[in-house]
């Protein structure tokens, strides 16, 4: 059994699992090992409790009320808002929208960018290892518009083959749309390079961050990235909701997307004049406990710092690496040099499927399948992965746990 070693402070670590009730859980009688992270974190007691308090104490609709409780609301709303924008270096808070998550983000891009500012012929840029948030959107796109989505390719490790991808870069393109990490690998994109070879060409760029913002300090304004996709739910906030941050110039060059209460400026049967960013694409009432909530996520993140985070998670991957490497049969799917830590293997011939079954029956929780990108899976040969990702919260006797159990199911299942 490894001790908590390396960067790893053995009493700050087990501080910081008892701020996340869920980790205390036990599954079939064992307890929990939660190694599924890039699916969904867990929340600590700081987020928890703020929604709760939230429902309990401040609870009324945003922008609506001139009655107090609602004022106090709209307040907390939008001060999550100021504190979202601050979190990933936005120059204002009008660029940052509120949706449901990362894909909700990418599909409002898509669609408003499909009412003139894409035609017939010209062309969006991918990769191939974009989950399917990042090329659903983009095709349904090409489908409506005549459009033409480019993928570039990845080599066998799982980076993305730069070469290639400038090769697709040219007067067509209009858009680069890129995971930053991937979810399925773990690869970390160059995206700085990316995102100036693109601007090079004056072409605009969308990243995927849904798998970045966990793991590491994203200034959007230092990247001068166009478009930033995030999910709360897997930075410690809650689930269904999330941001589209997007360069003001750019939002406002876009028509508006639903149409709803909130969104609208002045509404007659002649026409409808619109509201201004971010609220002209927030229609409807919003999850303003969602806004709340991930607000208190962020802050709780400053509080442990990503300096540490990354310390720690560092220490993870290259203790997982060199722990699931020693497994016989065991095949490490995704190897590029700059790598999150998620980890994606085969067991042998077992069925991914299998292995993540008897891994549940031990307590120990990890994905397995196509991770929602089937087109990555294809490409690499392989029906699917079984996948660990770690969180700062995770531990090395969390990783000796896992190599235990797929010894166990190596000779069940071989
Ligand atoms: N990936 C995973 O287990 P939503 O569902 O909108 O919060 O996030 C979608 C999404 C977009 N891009 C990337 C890179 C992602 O990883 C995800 C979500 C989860 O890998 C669930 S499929």
């Amino acid at each position: 059994m490894a001790s908590e070693s390396g960067t790893i402070s053995a009493d700050r670590l087990s501080a910081i699992r008892a701020d996340f009730p869920t980790l205390s859980a036990t599954v079939h009688g064992e307890p929990l090992v939660y190694l599924d992270n890039a699916a969904t974190s867990q929340k600590p007691l700081a987020v928890i409790k703020r929604i709760e308090d939230y429902y309990r104490n401040e609870n009324a609709n945003v922008h609506r009320g001139v009655h107090s409780l609602s004022q106090i609301a709209t307040d907390a709303y939008e001060g999550a808002r100021e504190k979202i924008a601050e979190f990933i270096g936005a120059t204002s808070s009008r660029e940052v929208i509120f949706t449901k998550g990362t894909t909700e983000s990418v599909n409002l891009i898509a669609a408003t960018m499909g009412f003139g500012q894409i035609k017939e012929g010209d062309e969006i840029v991918v990769t191939e290892m974009e989950h399917h948030s990042n090329i659903v959107p983009w095709q349904l796109l090409c489908e409506r518009t005549g459009a033409r989505l480019r993928v570039a390719p990845i080599t066998e490790e799982g980076e993305l083959d730069y070469n290639e991808f400038q090769i697709l870069l040219n007067e067509r393109t209009r858009l680069v749309a890129v995971v930053h990490v991937s979810n399925s690998l773990g690869t970390i994109n160059p995206v700085r390079r990316i995102i100036s070879d693109a601007h090079g060409m004056g072409v605009p760029v969308l990243l995927d961050g849904a798998q970045a913002v966990p793991h590491m300090k994203v200034d959007v304004s230092a990247l001068d990235v166009d478009f930033y996709c995030l999910s709360s739910h897997k930075l410690f906030g809650p689930t269904g909701f999330g941001i589209l941050y997007g360069k003001e110039a750019l939002l406002e060059a876009l028509p508006p997307w639903q149409g709803g209460g909130d969104m609208i400026e002045e509404v007659d049967f002649s026409g409808t004049t619109f509201n201004e960013l971010p609220h002209r694409f927030e229609a409807g009432t919003p999850h303003i406990a969602g806004a709340i909530g991930f607000a208190a996520a962020l802050e709780y993140v400053e509080s442990i710092g990503y300096d540490w985070i990354h310390d720690q998670e560092n220490d993870l991957l290259h203790y997982a690496t060199s722990v699931l490497s020693g497994i016989d049969g065991l095949r490490i799917i995704g190897t590029a040099p700059k790598k999150a830590s998620v980890i994606s293997f085969l067991l042998g011939n077992a069925h991914p499927y299998d292995v993540g079954t008897v891994l549940d029956r031990m307590g120990i929780a990890v994905r397995t399948g196509h991770h929602c990108t089937q087109p990555l899976m294809k490409r690499l040969g392989v029906p699917g992965t079984v996948r660990a990702s770690f969180a700062f919260y995770n531990s090395r006797s969390e990783i000796d746990q896992l190599a235990a159990g797929l010894e166990r199911a190596a000779g069940m299942l071989g």
